[in-house]
């Protein structure tokens, strides 16, 4: 059965589904949808996404959204490598970290909300960009306290790649979109590291997507 992505280089939900795609070894096609020009709002697009937001995945003509539940389904249809832990209290931990991200730090930089605050609040470019680098930093920062709490070794919740450095990896490679230093989040930085010393972090980063080349080649 056929795997399709409706993604974006930039988008950071898209981020978390290719790594997991690549981590279980599924080829997927992946389908752009330019959310920095409106595309998500297409008529087509409402079709594959009521929500106007990427990714969305299909498979065999089932359409799946929201990045987490897409990861927790292939995890149910490809088990290995498994990126949720099977003990309880371990799997509750691993989807607390994901959601710090994926719930809390990163929708408050996504199109929609940077739009709305030029629209309604008059904020100009430069103000919109320190909204955005303060909440990217508040997620890095949460990171750092969790993972001063409790250390990676060596990755969030031991040997194994998880959900939850997938999410602490996008939250890393928002940073990057955003020209931060990683440096001011050590333990968020050393895990970020071995995360993308990985091919399948690596490949799924924005720098290294056709998008962001073609962006920055104009
Ligand atoms: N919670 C959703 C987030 C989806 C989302 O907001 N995606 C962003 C890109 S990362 C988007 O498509 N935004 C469109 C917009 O804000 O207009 C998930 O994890 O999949």
């Amino acid at each position: 059965m056929t795997l399709q992505l409706y993604g974006f280089w930039r988008s950071n939900a898209a981020f978390r589904v290719r790594v997991a795609l690549s981590l279980k070894e599924l080829a997927f096609e992946e389908i752009d949808v330019d959310i920095l020009s409106g595309r998500q709002f297409d008529a087509a697009y409402a079709q594959v996404n009521a929500e106007h937001a990427v990714p969305t995945l299909v498979h065999g003509g089932h359409r799946l959204s929201q990045s987490l539940a897409i990861i927790e389904y292939l995890d149910e249809f490809q088990p290995e490598p498994a990126l949720l832990p099977s003990a309880p209290r371990e799997r509750a931990y691993a989807r607390s970290l994901a959601l710090v991200s994926s719930a809390d730090a990163h929708p408050l930089t996504v199109p929609r909300v940077r739009k709305y605050l030029g629209e309604a609040f008059s904020a100009d470019g430069a103000a919109i960009e320190r909204w955005c680098r303060h909440w990217v930093a508040e997620g890095l920062a949460a990171y750092e306290r969790l993972l001063d709490q409790r250390p990676a070794a060596p990755f969030a919740l031991g040997q194994d790649v998880t959900i939850a450095d997938i999410c602490i990896a996008g939250q890393v490679a928002l940073a990057d979109v955003y020209g931060m230093d990683r440096a001011v989040f050590p333990a968020v930085d050393a895990l970020a590291s071995r995360c993308f010393a990985l091919p399948a972090f690596t490949d799924a980063h924005p720098f290294q997507q056709s998008g962001y080349k073609a962006a920055n080649e104009r």
